[in-house]
């Protein structure tokens, strides 16, 4: 991936999206996956993993990563904001459901993995609560950890409800796609892909990365991501992850690169 930097991506016109560089993030993994399966080109713009973020504070007004910007429009900072936008920039293949039903449900169960609270939040309250308690202080990752602990809502009480949190989620989303396998469909929602199966693709890594030779990453990256615990281990199913493996190979484009 060759990123520009915020300065430069500035004074640029078309499709800019911020991202975190040097791991499968997973906002920033699905916005990408958005692009490619919809044909859009962007250009990549390095956002700095815990870092400042000053230049970006100032563009954007928060420091996160995935950060989307089209010419002069007001940043989208939040996944619901960007997948309109996407949407609106190529609408075919569609990703946001036509059918009222649908569309409801696409955006709530996607809301449950990627929104505040959401699966991907509770997971990183996990990550940092093991990272955090390491007995050696958690060494350069503690330095990394501790502030975006705390802009993320790091707490201990928070962190002790996360794993049931995810676990909740879990089984909801293996009903939902054990419901529509015995109704004859291969997808979250109705008879097609739609934004919801990449959101649970790009997530997924939080619990199960794909392996190294798709997915290059760091192994301590590797580990944080696979420390799941027995909560949740117990609701990651078989057909979940087969589910995720299905995206990826007829949809998304490996091996990752960030
Ligand atoms: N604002 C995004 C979520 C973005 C987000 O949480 N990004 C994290 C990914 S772990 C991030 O940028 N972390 C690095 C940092 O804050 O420096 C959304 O709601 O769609």
């Amino acid at each position: 991936m060759n990123y520009v930097d915020v300065a430069q991506a500035r004074t640029m016109p078309g499709l800019r999206i911020v991202l975190s560089p040097g791991g499968p993030g997973p906002w920033s993994e699905a916005a990408k996956s958005i692009c490619y399966v919809k044909k859009l080109s962007y250009v990549p713009v390095a956002q700095e993993v815990g870092g400042a973020n000053r230049e970006l504070m100032e563009w954007t007004a928060q420091t996160s990563a995935p950060a989307v910007i089209w010419n002069d429009e007001r940043p989208r900072n939040i996944w619901n904001d960007q997948l309109y936008l996407f949407e609106r920039l190529a609408p075919s293949p569609r990703l946001i459901p036509e059918g009222i039903e649908d569309r409801v449900a696409m955006f709530g169960y996607s809301n449950e993995i990627c929104g505040e609270n959401g699966l991907g939040w509770a997971r990183r309250l996990m990550m940092f609560q093991r990272n955090l308690s390491r007995s050696d202080g958690g060494g350069r990752g503690r330095a990394l950890m501790g502030p975006m602990a705390e802009k993320y809502g790091y707490s201990e009480s928070a962190a002790q409800q996360a794993p049931v949190r995810v676990a909740e989620i879990l089984r909801s989303l293996a009903r939902r796609l054990e419901s529509q396998r015995s109704s004859g469909s291969r997808f979250f929602i109705g008879n097609e892909l739609s934004a919801l199966d990449i959101y649970w693709a790009a997530f997924a890594a939080m619990m199960a990365p794909l392996p190294q030779e798709v997915c290059p990453m760091a192994p301590g990256l590797r580990r944080m991501y696979s420390d799941i615990g027995a909560e949740v281990a117990a609701e990651l199913t078989p057909a979940l992850l087969a589910h995720r493996d299905f995206i990826y190979r007829e949809y998304l484009q490996l091996p990752l690169d960030f």
